[in-house]
């Protein structure tokens, strides 16, 4: 099964590489956006609403949803993706899949994503790695669309947030301010936005009275080393330490 998805462009490219954020407008065709949220909405009635995490609040999850459905998984794995997470991530000459995931804020029930990096959990000796955020359904700007903080992939580890209230990277370093914040942003059924897993970012509340609902799939560099730091989706794995994630959950796309 192959799935259409279009290039990254040289502008794209060199626009993610000094901002740490891109969006990529009608990265799958719409129908097939639709397809996939048909699918979606499924998964989501299905997942288990009964842990109450901080992360919880902001959004509910379905994890691993491209081992589970081949739809999702032709498309995290098709070639047009890993080549342009390859482009997106300067100096990697493969990348693999680290986590897919379907993503849904409900009206009401989800309040908003904080601010946060994603990078701060890896057991990755380096941080080359992105997450590639797919709108299946329109995502006007008041329904949740991602905001990011212009540059701060360029900073480093910041910390972990989600970890107890207030630990939003805004608090932890008011500096950030300083920043550009990224516009409010509206996304059709079928437009991306992909941000470096350093790049502080969050999402508002879904201020409609529809579902938001996207597919993230999130890529690292496939050279990148395990460090045996603790984490629930690595551990127990038999990966070993200072090796390379050889392993078929994190399937390996060259270009
Ligand atoms: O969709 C959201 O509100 C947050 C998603 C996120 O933080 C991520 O995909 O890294």
């Amino acid at each position: 099964m192959e799935i259409p998805v279009r290039q990254v462009t040289d502008d794209e490219a060199a626009f993610f590489i000094e901002h740490g954020w891109v969006r990529l407008g009608r990265l799958v065709p719409p129908d097939v956006a639709a397809e996939l949220r048909e699918r979606a909405a499924g998964y989501l009635r299905e997942r288990s609403k009964s842990r109450r995490t901080l992360v919880d609040e902001a959004f509910g999850q379905s994890r691993d949803i491209a081992a589970a459905d081949e739809l999702f998984g032709a498309l995290a794995l098709s070639p047009a993706m890993g080549q342009g997470a390859v482009r997106l991530l300067r100096g990697v000459r493969a990348v693999r899949v680290q986590v897919t995931n379907l993503l849904v804020k409900e009206a009401g029930e989800h309040g908003a994503t904080e601010f946060h990096q994603d990078f701060p959990w890896m057991p990755m000796d380096r941080s080359a790695m992105l997450t590639v955020w797919l709108a299946l359904a329109d995502v006007p700007a008041d329904m949740g669309s991602l905001r990011f903080y212009d540059g701060s992939h360029r900073y480093g580890l910041l910390g972990r947030s989600f970890t107890r209230p207030g630990d939003d990277q805004l608090t932890q370093h008011p500096w950030l301010k300083e920043l550009e914040l990224s516009p409010p942003l509206d996304l059709r059924a079928g437009d991306a936005t992909v941000h470096h897993a350093l790049t502080v970012h969050g999402a508002p509340a879904n201020r409609r009275d529809r579902p938001r609902l996207s597919f993230t799939v999130t890529y690292f560099d496939a050279d990148a080393l395990y460090t045996g730091l603790p984490y629930q989706q690595t551990d127990g794995l038999g990966l070993q330490i200072n090796r390379p994630f050889e392993h078929e959950r994190f399937p390996c796309l060259r270009p």
